[in-house]
């Protein structure tokens, strides 16, 4: 079986409870980790990673998760990392901790006879975007881009990369929870079919003959399993702080959407 994750925000300071949230993920990793061939985590399983050039003391925080993962390497499992908006900043180290396969850029890959499209999402959108939207929606997707491309520029990275990780770490987990609470207040559900980019953005790759089976994004921390007229599936993973949503692939190209129910302990008998 080939599982697909995304979006658990792990460390956010929006999410009280943060170390049953992190147990909570370690637990579905696990019982995903039964019988996976392969883990896609698809992007934002932290709300806040970056390497410093200096040591991060507060990284041992998530020593639990990096275990686990550590783990599944061990046994075989093909663990693939992709990049979010909140975690891009990785230099080795998440690789270095856990031997997972980190992935910065979207990537297509065939299993099982079909064909599928893998990326975080943030950033995709169609190229027309005139044709699809307002003058001030425009706007705002060209400035997440630009903001984007700002998170992305190296030499600002570098700056980043010398504060000491406690400054590095106030601005950056500030930022990440003040955007989790502006969705936990104001969620924004699916926008439709002509409105929704990555939908937008997997219909243009049909029309231009990239054709693939699914499309599995994360990022928009909704759930979407949406038939496209070339029949292929456009797939919105969900998150892991709220819905626990995730996917799977069997051997016969199936492909489902579950929710993960942690398994009820059975009651200790009385001596
Ligand atoms: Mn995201």
């Amino acid at each position: 079986m080939i599982y697909f994750v995304s979006d658990a925000h792990i460390g956010s300071k929006a999410i009280t409870r943060g170390w049953a949230h992190q147990k909570k993920f370690i637990e579905m990793l696990n019982k995903l980790g039964e019988d996976a061939v392969s883990i896609y985590l698809m992007g934002d399983i932290f709300d806040f990673w970056f390497e410093y050039y200096t040591r991060d003391k507060s990284k041992k925080e998530y020593a639990p998760l990096f275990r686990c993962i550590r783990h599944l390497v061990r046994k075989g499992v093909h663990v693939h990392y992709f990049v979010g908006n909140h975690d891009m900043w990785t230099w080795g180290g998440l690789t270095a901790m856990t031997g997972m396969e980190v992935h910065f850029e979207p990537v297509t890959i065939k299993r099982y006879g079909k064909k599928l499209y893998l990326a975080h999402g943030d950033g995709l959108a169609p190229f027309d975007l005139e044709n699809h939207y307002p003058r001030d929606v425009q706007d705002k997707i060209r400035r997440f881009k630009r903001l984007r491309a700002v998170f992305q520029n190296e030499f600002l990275q570098f700056c980043f990369r010398c504060l000491p990780p406690a400054l590095g770490n106030k601005i950056g987990y500030g930022w990440a929870a003040r955007s989790r609470q502006k969705e936990l207040d104001n969620p924004c559900p699916f926008k439709g079919e002509k409105k929704e980019e990555l939908v937008l953005f997997a219909k243009e790759e049909e029309k231009l003959g990239n054709h693939r089976d699914f499309y599995i994004f994360g990022h928009r921390h909704i759930e979407l399993d949406l038939k496209l007229d070339t029949g292929s599936r456009v797939i919105i993973l969900g998150d892991c702080f709220r819905q626990w949503t995730y996917a799977s692939l069997d051997k016969h190209g199936e492909l489902m959407l579950h929710n993960y129910e942690p398994e009820q302990t059975a009651p200790a008998p009385n001596a």
